[in-house]
This record gives C-alpha cells, sequence and structure tokens, in this order.
C-alpha cells in the first residue's frame, strides 16, 4: 500500500479524536492504515521573520504530523489576505467583499513555496499527495518545480465559481494552470466541476474529454466527490445517554418545538436571513408564539478580518429585533449563543431538534445537515429545511428544500416542517439515513484516493 502524504492549512492535534470533525477523522484513519505524514501550519505566529520557517514533527500512530509556524506578515497575506479576502468570498458569489491586492496574492504564493520546499524532501518514490482546499491551489506547481514527480491530487472543500466571477481574480488564469498541475482535481458537486470546465472553455481554449483535462504540458483528471460525515459515529453519540448540557436544553423548553442551527459565524451561511425568516414565521403564524425556540449556536471565526466583526454584530442585532418584538417575560423566540459544542453533546442537541434549519447563501457541502440527518431518532425523526445552494442539497432530497433569500418561503417551510406528521417525517429521513449510510466519509476518503491511485496504474500502462 502506498504511503499517503495530506496537506492541509492547518492540521488536527495528534490523538486529538474528540474535537475533531469528520474530515480530519478520515483523512487521519487513512494516513494511519497506510502510514504518512501530515503537514500544514502549527496555527501559530511567529512575531520576528526568519528566512525560512522551520519544521516541527510529531510522530503518532505510524504518522508523522508536520507543523510549520508562519510570520505575522504570512498570516495577513496568505491567510487573513488571499486566502480568505479574495478566494473565500469570491467563490461563494460575493464579489463585493472580495478584496484583492497583488502583495497579498505574492504572499500566498510564498507560504505555498514555503510548505513546497518542506514538504519536497521528505517525499518519496512511491508516495501519494493529498492537497486539501482553496489555501493551497499552487502547492502541486510548487513541488513540480522542486522536482516531485509523484501523483497528487487535491479536493476543493468550497465551491468553485461561476466563469464571470472566477475571471475578476487578476490571476485567474495561472490559478487554473495551477490546479491543472494536479493529477486529480475532486469538487464536491457537479456544477461546481461544470464551472471549472467552462471557464477552461470559454477563457483558455481548452476542451475537455469526459472529465480528462489535456491542457499546459499536462492530463489532469476531474470528479465529483461530494464529501460525507462518520455516519456510524454520529448515530452512535446520538443513541449514548444524554450528556447534561441536553438535558438542561430540554429542560429549558418546557415542551417547546426546537428549530436548531450550527454553523462557524461566516457571511456565507445566511444566519442574518434565517432569522429574519423566524422573525416571518412568528408574525405570520402567531399561534407558535410561545410553543417555539430557535437555538443558533454559532463559534467566531476569522476575527481578524473585519467582515467577520461585522457578520457577528448583524445577526446578534437581528436575534435582538425578532426578540424584542415577539418575546415575552416568559420566552425569547431566540437564543445565540457564540460557543463551541463537543460533537458527542452536538449529536443530543440535533437529536433533540424538531427542526434543522440549515440555509447558507452557498456551501460547498455542508456537513451540519449531514449530522443533523445521522442524529435523528429513527422512530421520531425531526425535519431538516435545508438552503437549495448547499452542496448537500444535491444528496438529502429528503430535506424541505428552500431559497435562503426568499424570507417568506423559509418562513412557509419552518411551518411547514412544525406541522409535519410523524409518517411524512420519517419517510423523508429513513433514505436519507441510508444515503448517509452508504456514502460516509470513510467512503468519500477511499473514493478519492482510490482514483488518484487508479489513474497511477493506467498511467503506469500508457
Ligand atoms: P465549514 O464551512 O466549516 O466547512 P460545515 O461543512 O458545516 O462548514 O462543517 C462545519 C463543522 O464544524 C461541522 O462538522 C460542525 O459540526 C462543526 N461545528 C460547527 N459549529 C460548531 C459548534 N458550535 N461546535 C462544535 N462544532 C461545530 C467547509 C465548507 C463546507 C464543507 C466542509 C467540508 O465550507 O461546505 O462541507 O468544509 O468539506
Amino acid at each position: 500500500m502506498q504511503r499517503l502524504i495530506a496537506i492541509s492549512n492547518r492540521v488536527p492535534k495528534p490523538g486529538d479524536r474528540y474535537t475533531s470533525g469528520g474530515l480530519s477523522v478520515a483523512v487521519r484513519h487513512a494516513l494511519e492504515r497506510r502510514g504518512g505524514i501530515w503537514l500544514g501550519w502549527s496555527g501559530e505566529v511567529q512575531e520576528t521573520a526568519e528566512s525560512e520557517p522551520k519544521a516541527v514533527t510529531t510522530r503518532w500512530n505510524n504518522v508523522d504530523y508536520v507543523t510549520v509556524d508562519l510570520t505575522r506578515r504570512d498570516e495577513e497575506e496568505y491567510y487573513n489576505g488571499f486566502a480568505n479576502r479574495a478566494l473565500w468570498p469570491l467563490f461563494h458569489h460575493r464579489p463585493g467583499l472580495t478584496e484583492f491586492a497583488r502583495r497579498e496574492m505574492a504572499g500566498y504564493y510564498r507560504v505555498n513555496q514555503i510548505f513546497a520546499r518542506i514538504l519536497a524532501p521528505m517525499v518519496k518514490a512511491n508516495d501519494i499527495i493529498w492537497v486539501h482546499d482553496y489555501h493551497l491551489i499552487p502547492l502541486a506547481s510548487e513541488l513540480r518545480a522542486l522536482g516531485v514527480k509523484n501523483r497528487i491530487g487535491f479536493f476543493l472543500h468550497i465551491p468553485w465559481p461561476a466563469p464571470e466571477l472566477f475571471t475578476i481574480l487578476p490571476n485567474h488564469a495561472r490559478l487554473a494552470v495551477n490546479l491543472v498541475n494536479y493529477d486529480l482535481v475532486g469538487f464536491q458537486t457537479k456544477p461546481f466541476m461544470d464551472n471549472f470546465t467552462a471557464y477552461l472553455k470559454e477563457e483558455m481554449n481548452v476542451s475537455t474529454q469526459g472529465c480528462v483535462v489535456e491542457a499546459f504540458g499536462r492530463i489532469s483528471q476531474l470528479g465529483v466527490y461530494p464529501i460525507s460525515i462518520d455516519t456510524e459515529e454520529f448515530v452512535r453519540f446520538a443513541e449514548a445517554p444524554a450528556s447534561s448540557i441536553a438535558r438542561r436544553l430540554e429542560a429549558s423548553l418546557q415542551g417547546r418545538t426546537l428549530a436548531l442551527s450550527v454553523d462557524r459565524l461566516d457571511y456565507s451561511k445566511g444566519i442574518p436571513q434565517r432569522i429574519d425568516a423566524i422573525g416571518r414565521f412568528l408574525e405570520l403564524y402567531p399561534e407558535y408564539h410561545n410553543r417555539f425556540t430557535a437555538l443558533q449556536i454559532a463559534p467566531t471565526t476569522r476575527e481578524a478580518i473585519p467582515e467577520y466583526a461585522e457578520i457577528n454584530r448583524e445577526v446578534a442585532e437581528a436575534a435582538g429585533r425578532v426578540n424584542g418584538r415577539f418575546g415575552d417575560i416568559d420566552w425569547a423566540p431566540i437564543r445565540y449563543i457564540n460557543k463551541s459544542i463537543g460533537r458527542a453533546t452536538l449529536a443530543h442537541l440535533y437529536r433533540a431538534a424538531r427542526i434543522g434549519v440549515v440555509t447558507p447563501l452557498r456551501d460547498g457541502m455542508n456537513l451540519v445537515s449531514k449530522e443533523y440527518v445521522a442524529a435523528q431518532d429513527p422512530l421520531d425523526p425531526g425535519v431538516l429545511v435545508l438552503s437549495r445552494f448547499a452542496g448537500s442539497a444535491r444528496e438529502l432530497r429528503g430535506a424541505l428544500l428552500v431559497n435562503p433569500y426568499d424570507i417568506d418561503g423559509v418562513a412557509h417551510a419552518l411551518r411547514g416542517a412544525c406541522e409535519m406528521s410523524r409518517e411524512e417525517r420519517i419517510s423523508r429521513f429513513e433514505p436519507m439515513l441510508q444515503h448517509l449510510k452508504a456514502y460516509d466519509v470513510h467512503r468519500w476518503c477511499d473514493d478519492f484516493i482510490h482514483a488518484l491511485t487508479r489513474d497511477r496504474a493506467l498511467a503506469m500502462i500508457a
């Protein structure tokens, strides 16, 4: 079995199984089975600018965790700058929030070069390399420039934008060439892959043959690999005796219907629009006053970026408006907290919620929607209200699909979820759970690695 090397912006802590998300669990599992390396930023910032950052290696269960500190300038230009002020908003179709500076783009390429220089000497001839997400699009090109000839795959966790939006980036052509330097490029959904091939055709005059791109002196395979969750683990968590937090929540609800939302606090998640829709629901259906509670859990992220401080203010204000207008001395319709919650507890909270409200404006996949389904009680499941613009909407067909921009539409869906019979809830839930059991995160991981190694065999035959 070939050794695997994974590279992502951040590397999870070795042995930290409790707080890690599904992606970390699956990639770690694959790494431990094959032996390997996981390389990325430590999350630490060195105040003194060293000429070449040092890597620290920790070995744990057959895997070398290699972490690199960045300088303050690297963090500002690569992470806060090009990755999160240019690529993230633009790839989520928010050109109005997109800021581009050549200095930051240079920082982005510089950090990719740093990772490549640290990794290249560690790579053995037979290793397979798997790069994750928008922070690292140029990494294969940088590794190739250092003579690395191995199979290198890339998975994009976020959407790929429509061509006319992608071309807003002054370096769009360079990024496209960077992507074709991978042997395999994985997208969450077919429309995202189609956006990339449409761009290649319209802007670069490159046609794809099926899922194969032959351009810029290389052949690259494209594919759709929808990421998933560790379904069995979530089912197990949800079925374990309820934690004290979950019991406190149940007691505090006093029999009211709970609608739960869990998101990183990010403008792509549509939280202010969702809160407005809850306000509209309470306006249209006063019979739900004092019978309905919405809980929004949204830990803050990327706080150094002004748009993220702004979204926190916006959500708090929207929640305050709805509570002020509809609340009473013994009832606030919306509870808004910025806490991070352990995964086992999260499963209990999902199960306690009659409605899971997941309404991003645009999302690569959205794992919360899958976790919510997996955590439900099969005999009395809740209803998922899901944005049609989440990647997961293509798989979770038993959800009530909504357009998050249509406040009235979401309000009607909330009412439909509150009123839905147990029979209908079960008939919507069962096929979704079956799907999540068949296509869990381990399957996702295996499919991607299989495609990356299978194509190696084909290349050798050719
Ligand atoms: P995210 O944008 O972070 O991921 P999502 O897919 O929903 O979005 O994953 C969030 C994860 O964080 C979930 O596992 C969730 O349980 C966890 N989480 C969120 N809030 C939490 C809280 N308060 N406490 C504890 N855990 C919390 C990006 C893309 C997505 C894509 C994933 C994976 O934006 O579209 O699905 O990567 O590819």
